[in-house]
């Protein structure tokens, strides 16, 4: 068998046996139920939202810029969030759609971004219609869209330009987050399934739910729909799905967590002056040990830390 079928063979290519990762998040997204896509923001957060049962992730621009310790501003270059994303596809298996903010530029950037995110093994990417560099949705009220045939000339170039033919892209309006209301948010998230978008995000950042409703009651499934509840927090995944809401994004909640629990230990070491009062509650090693499967180390350690093969050659009688 020559190289070529052995690769195809064992699926190596990661086309010919297992389901591409834009196809399991496009089975997610059409599932029935909401698909609930857990942030993340480095492999640690990847393993555990899938350890917790997570079978979709988001790799949000917000959070690994944090991580990074600069602002959701692309101040990360791009090159930088997909290391990270890249990190994250190592450690699970579960499909990762990647915050792609603008697609950092024009037509051109976005789809080298995108091109790049397939080749690393996400399963999708999200552009949202801002202006580059954008600034978080949630922060001040500089929230400017680009032009919709831009827009959508960036969908088409990233569309035209995928190899597998499932990886997903999501185009997502901030138009809601601008101040323009459902109506315009309905009329481009239409114009960007017209140019190829596979889901639409919308974006809100109201108290309650009502934009989202109001989005859903006209948008008549004409694509799946991805939300992000991070202000309208007290409604269910159950309330989601009677909308017809196909993906849920926990966009930030892990890595605020993380955030917390970080200030907060290193408040009360300095406070006390040493670590008595925080060893209850924080991981132990053991508990990480476990994660990140140390045990298979040592089982892998004793089966390939030596290895003598049984002598196949007529030239060497003894082992050495
Ligand atoms: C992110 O997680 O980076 C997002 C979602 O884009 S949000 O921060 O809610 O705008
Ligand atoms: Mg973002």
């Amino acid at each position: 068998m020559s190289f070529d079928e052995q690769f195809h063979r064992s699926g190596l290519n990661g086309h010919s046996a297992a389901r591409t990762p834009g196809r399991k998040l496009r089975d997610q997204l059409g599932a029935g139920e909401p698909c609930q896509l857990m942030g993340a923001h480095d492999g640690l957060s990847a393993r555990i939202a899938v350890a917790e049962g997570f079978d979709a992730l988001w790799a949000s621009g917000l959070c690994m810029s944090t991580a990074l310790g600069v602002r959701d501003s692309d101040e990360a270059s791009w090159t930088q969030l997909l290391t990270i994303v890249e990190t994250m596809v190592e450690v699970v298996n579960a499909p990762i759609l990647v915050d792609g903010d603008t697609g950092y530029g024009n037509f051109n950037t976005a789809r080298r971004f995108s091109t790049r995110a397939e080749r690393i093994g996400a399963a999708g990417i999200s552009l949202e219609d801002k202006i580059f560099p954008k600034m978080n949705s949630f922060f001040g009220d500089d929230h400017a869209l680009a032009p919709e045939s831009e827009f959508c000339g960036k969908i088409k170039a990233c569309k035209d330009a995928q190899s597998d033919p499932d990886f997903v892209l999501v185009a997502r309006t901030e138009a809601m987050i601008a101040g323009l209301g459902v109506e315009v948010a309905l009329e481009r998230a239409e114009a960007y399934v017209a140019a190829g978008a596979d889901a639409v995000f919308i974006h809100s950042r109201q108290p309650t739910a009502e934009q989202i409703e109001s989005f859903m009651s006209s948008w008549h499934d004409r694509a799946p729909v991805v939300i992000a509840p991070t202000t309208y927090h007290t409604v269910t995944v159950g309330d989601f799905k009677c909308m017809g809401i196909s993906g849920i994004i926990w966009a930030n909640q892990s890595m605020r967590a993380a955030f917390t629990a970080m200030r907060d230990t290193c408040r009360e070491v300095k406070a006390t002056g040493g670590v008595f009062a925080v060893e209850s509650s924080i991981a132990s090693l053991k508990e990480i040990f476990s994660l990140l499967h140390y045990h298979q180390l040592d089982t892998e350690t004793a089966k390939y830390a030596s290895f003598t093969p049984t002598p196949t050659s007529p030239f060497r009688t003894e082992p050495r």
